[in-house]
């Protein structure tokens, strides 16, 4: 398309709850959102970088910078994604920078042909599963608590942090108290392989899986995990790009990938991580960065696409801010189900007086 206006908007919400985990806590969304008008039509992306390096190497000034100097240098109009994904790949990694200009230009085409952004990547509409990831909490009883009202929703599947001092004794208490619960464990790297023995002592609790257990840049001692543990391990912050998927495959590492459209270079790459998954009959589901409505509305087009069989981290809209920047908001059907937003596009209307009212920084670039 022939892009008549460009702008990197930074926006920060409250949370209605700090997201604490074993790397970080984060108490409000900062978030950096490209906008892109093209004849009247708007197109949105949202880059899922922190302000800060602590769960990915990529921040939003990293993004800033490779998007200005770097990719956007090689738009042109009139070329395909699949031409542009191309030309981008001498910028090796800064998958969360290309995945918010992708994502932009995807939206932005979808809503000047009208069309729904899953049948412009080729997939029928379909009710998406839900899921909650509950942060690390004080104690025990606060744990129980949240996880009581959590359980007070339909979701599929629940999540639980962990970190070192903070998980045998907690996930069993969870499991005590509801037996029969969809639960999981992920712990954004936080042990080492010293800790096997230790880790062990999960499987005790029938979880679907346990989540980066190891270092975000490791896969090789995952597969030595793996080899030690009967829960399927899951790989998030190792996965950055369908090699490292090829390289999970080829060791054994995990039994799952979550699959971060925002880290792993956008919906292009998501896809293609997901059908070499497939392929090897390994499970995906689709992972969430605590997005703005923007963001969680491409996590949700994207699990229209086959092998996303798992509930995944998409929540609902209210568990994680009272105001959010676009409507509708995400609701659990009775079922636990998502409804797919209708409308062209991602689906869901971007507020631009409340994308407004929580920006920080606006940046016309052109
Ligand atoms: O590790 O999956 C993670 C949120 C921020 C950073 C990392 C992670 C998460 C989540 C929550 O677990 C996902 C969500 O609810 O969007
Ligand atoms: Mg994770």
């Amino acid at each position: 398309p022939v892009l008549h206006r460009i702008d990197l908007i930074t926006v920060r919400l409250p949370f209605v709850k700090p997201f604490a985990t074993s790397v970080h806590t984060w108490a409000v969304k900062e978030a950096l959102l490209l906008r892109l008008e093209s004849d009247g039509v708007v197109g949105w992306g949202e880059c899922v970088a922190d302000p800060d390096p602590f769960y990915a190497s990529e921040t939003t000034q990293t993004v800033r910078h490779i998007f200005k100097e770097f990719l956007l240098p090689l738009l042109t109009p009139g070329q395909t994604i699949g031409e542009l994904l191309q030309r981008w790949s001498p910028v090796r990694g800064h998958g969360m920078a290309k995945a918010m200009v992708e994502n932009a230009l995807l939206d932005l085409i979808a809503r000047q042909q009208d069309r729904p952004l899953h049948a412009l990547l080729g997939f029928s509409e379909r009710r998406i599963q839900s899921g909650i990831s509950l942060g690390i909490q004080e104690s025990i009883p606060a744990l129980l608590e949240a996880v009581a009202e959590a359980t007070s929703r339909p979701y599929h599947r629940v999540k639980l942090k962990i970190m070192q001092g903070k998980d045998i004794a907690w996930v069993g208490a969870v499991r005590a108290a509801y037996p029969k619960l969809t639960l999981m464990a992920d712990a954004n790297g936080d042990y080492g392989l010293e800790h096997a023995t230790h880790l062990r002592q999960l499987d005790a609790f029938h979880l679907t899986m346990i989540e980066q257990p190891l270092s975000y840049s490791d896969i090789v001692q995952h597969a030595a995990l793996q080899g030690e543990l009967a829960t399927p391990l899951c790989l998030d912050e190792s996965i950055h790009n369908l090699d490292d998927a090829r390289s999970a495959l080829a060791l054994k590492a995990c039994g799952v990938i979550n699959i971060k459209q925002g880290r792993v270079g956008g919906m292009i790459e998501s896809l293609r991580i997901a059908a070499l998954c497939q392929q090897a009959g390994i499970a995906v589901w689709s992972g969430g960065m605590d997005e703005t409505g923007i963001g969680r509305a491409f996590n949700l087009q994207l699990q229209t696409a086959p092998g996303f069989n798992l509930p995944g981290d998409t929540s609902e809209t209210a568990r994680y801010f009272n105001q959010d920047i676009v409507a509708p908001s995400v609701v659990l059907a009775d079922d636990g189900f998502i409804d797919l937003p209708k409308g062209p596009g991602i689906g869901v209307t971007v507020l631009e007086d409340r994308v407004a009212r929580f920006t920080l920084a606006r940046e016309s670039i052109l």
